[in-house]
C-alpha cells in the first residue's frame, strides 16, 4: 500500500490528479488558505455549485466538479477545528480522510490529492494531523482496489519534511 502514497511539496491546485481535496468550512461557500485558492483556481462555477450542496459537517465530504481544474473532482471536507485536543478532533480527523477516500471510491476516482486538512487556519498540530491522515489511508488502502494513487501535497518545506519522515516510519 506504501507505494501507492506520494508526497510532494506543491500547490494543490495544480496536480493532475481524478479528485483533489478541500479543507472548506461547514458552509461550503470558500474561504482563505487552500479554500480560497481551490475557489479560484477553479472559477465561480464551482461556488455556484457549492451553493446548492447546502454545506457539509465537520467529518464529512461532499462532491462537486473540478471546472477549471485539471482535476476532475473536488471533493470537500470539513477538518475540526484544534481546540486542545478533547473535542473528538483526532476521531474527526480521521473520518475527513476515511470520508473523502470513500467519495473517490464512490465517483470511480483512482487518483486523489490531500492537502494538509485543518493545519492551517483550524491550528491541528501538525505532526499529530500528519500521522493521522497517513494510518487513515493506509487503512482505507488496506481493504480497497480502486484507488491507485493517494498525492499529499505539501505547502512549504516544514510540512514536507514531517510527511516524508512519517511515512518513512510506517511499517
Ligand atoms: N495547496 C496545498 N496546500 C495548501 C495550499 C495550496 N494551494 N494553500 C494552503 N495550503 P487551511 P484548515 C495548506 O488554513 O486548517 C479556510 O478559510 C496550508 O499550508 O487552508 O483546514 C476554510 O474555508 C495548511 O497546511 O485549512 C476554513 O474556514 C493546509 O493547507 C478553514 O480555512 C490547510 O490549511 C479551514 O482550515
Amino acid at each position: 500500500m506504501k507505494e501507492k502514497i506520494e508526497i510532494i511539496q506543491s500547490d494543490i491546485t495544480k496536480q493532475n490528479v481524478d479528485a483533489i481535496v478541500n479543507a472548506a468550512n461547514t458552509s461550503l461557500l470558500g474561504g482563505g488558505g487552500v479554500d480560497g485558492a481551490i475557489h479560484r483556481a477553479a472559477g465561480s462555477e464551482l461556488l455556484e455549485e457549492t451553493r446548492r450542496l447546502g454545506g457539509c459537517p465537520t467529518g464529512e465530504a461532499r462532491v462537486s466538479k473540478g471546472y477549471r481544474l485539471p482535476a476532475r473532482w473536488v471533493i470537500h471536507t470539513v477538518g475540526p477545528v484544534w481546540r486542545g485536543g478533547h473535542s473528538r478532533e483526532r476521531e474527526l480527523l480521521a473520518s475527513c480522510y476515511k470520508n473523502s477516500l470513500k467519495a473517490a471510491v464512490d465517483i470511480g476516482a483512482r487518483s486523489i490529492a490531500f492537502p494538509s486538512i485543518s493545519t492551517g487556519a483550524y491550528g491541528f498540530p501538525l505532526e499529530e494531523a500528519t500521522q493521522i491522515a497517513l494510518t487513515e489511508t493506509m487503512r482505507f488502502l488496506a481493504s480497497d482496489k480502486t484507488i491507485e494513487k493517494v498525492v499529499f501535497v505539501c505547502f512549504g518545506d516544514r510540512a514536507t519534511e514531517v510527511y516524508k519522515k512519517a511515512l518513512l516510519r510506517l511499517a
